[in-house]
Formats: structure tokens, C-alpha cells, sequence
């Protein structure tokens, strides 16, 4: 009992995934997943617009292993505000496998941001999703990159396609590494080579340092997955879109389950699926290293190099 009742329609993660057919490069990584609570032991937060059911450390452990991934990115949740401790409990568990993405306020004391970085956090998210947080002041924003640059950490960003154009400046103007979520989230009902995702190629070009998660098929798809298993390839629509940003920024596209997988309505995916769709986005053996080992290590382990 947590003490907390789930968002009417929530769908909880599936608690038991196919075995991929893909087998990943030894030393892959889940570079996009979070932990919710337990809500026992690490409360929501109180400004949450949701209430997720539990995903604990060691489900995430479990889940990782059963897919044949080596490390994970833990990204911390809205749910959980700006109290990170679910995900540095997580980090601290994990003996190195695991490093996190926070949410900080501008206001957090040094110690604090230091015993982040110890336990393993890189990052701050910046979350611009209207349904999932109040809008940020942007000084605030800026005034937490002042805060963690030193660090050398990275901003993840979460932002929804039609957002784009307002953002695009702001984004630009942070001076340090971006991370994009799930594609900046095309509308994949659209032409992967019309002018919405055009623009989105054209903000990845703009700077060097923006990574792209090509994350999220399940979220994005209006098709969804394939009836049977495998036939044809699931989540399809979502495929020329990771495909474009897999093969022209092969250098700083990352991967990730998205487990435990918050907000979906109608459907929950299999994550032995989503691992066996990475051939379909990164067609040879060397985009599939680049993506799934070569990339988030450079990120998130540069010291292993
Ligand atoms: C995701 C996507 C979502 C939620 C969050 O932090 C969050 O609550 O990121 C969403 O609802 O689209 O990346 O997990």
C-alpha cells in the first residue's frame, strides 16, 4: 500500500516482455528509462500531474538484463518534481551501470548538486510538455544551466514538434550539450520529408553538440504495433523519421525503452518488441554500435574510453 491511487486509465508496465529476437552489441545501452517510487518510499511529488503506478530500481535491473542491455540512463520523472532521490537511489544500486538526468531548481545548494554528481547524474531536463509540468520561467532555466555547467553536464530537452519554432532560439542560445527527447515528437502521420521534420533535421544542424533520442515509436505511432509479433515491422509510421536522424546524425543519436513507459492510454508495448525494432532504425551492425554503445558511453561514461 503507498498511499497513493493511480491516475484513473493508468496501464501499468508489462510485467512480462518478449525476449527480443535482436541481440544487441555487448555493452548496450537503455539511454532513456525512469523509476516511479515506489511511492512508499519515495513520495510523488505533490505538483505531479499524474500518479504513475510503481517501477522500481529493481524492476528496471530486471528489465535491463532480460533484454540483454548492460547500462541504463535514468531520466528522472516529472512525477517525482525536483526530488531526485528515487533516481540516486537507483544509481547508487546500480555498481556503475547506471547514470541519471535530474531536475534541479536554480536555487539547489552546491552540496546538493554535488551529491548528484557523485552519484552519477549528467544531466538536467527541461521539460516544455504542457501536460507534464507548469512552463518554467527562462531565467530560472538559465539560471540553472549557470548552475550546472561547471559540471559539465548536458540539458535534456522534452518538447512536442509544433513547439518547435517558438523554442528553437531559446534552445540554441544554452551553451552546453542538448539532448532531444523522442524526436522532439513528429507528428509521424506526416511525410518524414515535409517541412515539420525538415525543421527538426534543420535545429539538429544547427550545433554539433545536439544529441537525439530516437525514442519512443510506441508514443509516437498512430499505427501501433503489429497484430502478431514481428509481422510486418512494428510501430512502422515511426520508422522513416528514426531512420532519417539515425543515418545523418549517426555520431549523437541515442536509444531508449522509455520503461515504464508514463501516460499511455491505449496501449502498452512489449519492450522485447521496441529492442527488436533497433534494425529497422539503424539498418547495418556499425549505426546499431553507434547508437546503441558507442554514443551513450561517449555521453554518459566518457571516463571507460
Ligand atoms: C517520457 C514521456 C512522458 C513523461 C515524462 O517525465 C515525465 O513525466 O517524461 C510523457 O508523458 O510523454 O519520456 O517518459
Amino acid at each position: 500500500m503507498t498511499g497513493f491511487e493511480k491516475t484513473p486509465g493508468w496501464l501499468d508496465w508489462q510485467a512480462d516482455p518478449g525476449h527480443p529476437r535482436f541481440r544487441v552489441p555487448e555493452g548496450a545501452v537503455d539511454a532513456h528509462c525512469h523509476v516511479f517510487g515506489p511511492g512508499a518510499e519515495f513520495p510523488f511529488a505533490p505538483e505531479r500531474k499524474y500518479t504513475p503506478c510503481d517501477a522500481s530500481k529493481d524492476d528496471l535491473f530486471r528489465l535491463r538484463d532480460h533484454l540483454g542491455l548492460a547500462r541504463n540512463v535514468v531520466v528522472q520523472a516529472t512525477c517525482h518534481g525536483a526530488d531526485n532521490s528515487a533516481v540516486v537511489d537507483a544509481l547508487r544500486a546500480s555498481g556503475g551501470l547506471a547514470r541519471g538526468v535530474a531536475t534541479v531548481r536554480p536555487d539547489i545548494p552546491d552540496a546538493e548538486l554535488r551529491e548528484l554528481h557523485e552519484a552519477g547524474v549528467r544531466g538536467v531536463r527541461f521539460n516544455f510538455v504542457k501536460r507534464l509540468v507548469d512552463a518554467a520561467p527562462r531565467q530560472d532555466l538559465w539560471d540553472v544551466v549557470e548552475r550546472i555547467a561547471p559540471y559539465g553536464w548536458h540539458v535534456v530537452v522534452y518538447f512536442e514538434a509544433a513547439d518547435l519554432a517558438d523554442l528553437r532560439d531559446f534552445l540554441l542560445s544554452i551553451p552546453v550539450p542538448l539532448v532531444v527527447d523522442h524526436m522532439g515528437r513528429p507528428d509521424v502521420t506526416k511525410d518524414p520529408d515535409g517541412p515539420e521534420f525538415e525543421a527538426f533535421l534543420d535545429f539538429l544542424r544547427a550545433r554539433p553538440d545536439i544529441w537525439c533520442k530516437v525514442s519512443c515509436p510506441e508514443r509516437l505511432s498512430a499505427v501501433g504495433p503489429p497484430a502478431l509479433r514481428g509481422e510486418p515491422a512494428p510501430y512502422r509510421d515511426v520508422v522513416p523519421f528514426a531512420r532519417r536522424v539515425v543515418e545523418e546524425f549517426s555520431d549523437r543519436v541515442l536509444w531508449g525503452t522509455d520503461w515504464p513507459h508514463p501516460n499511455l492510454t491505449h496501449h502498452m508495448p512489449d519492450d522485447g518488441l521496441l529492442v527488436d525494432m533497433v534494425p529497422d532504425i539503424a539498418p547495418t551492425p556499425e549505426l546499431r554500435r553507434r547508437l546503441l554503445v558507442d554514443n551513450p558511453m561517449r555521453l554518459y561514461w566518457p571516463e571507460a574510453d
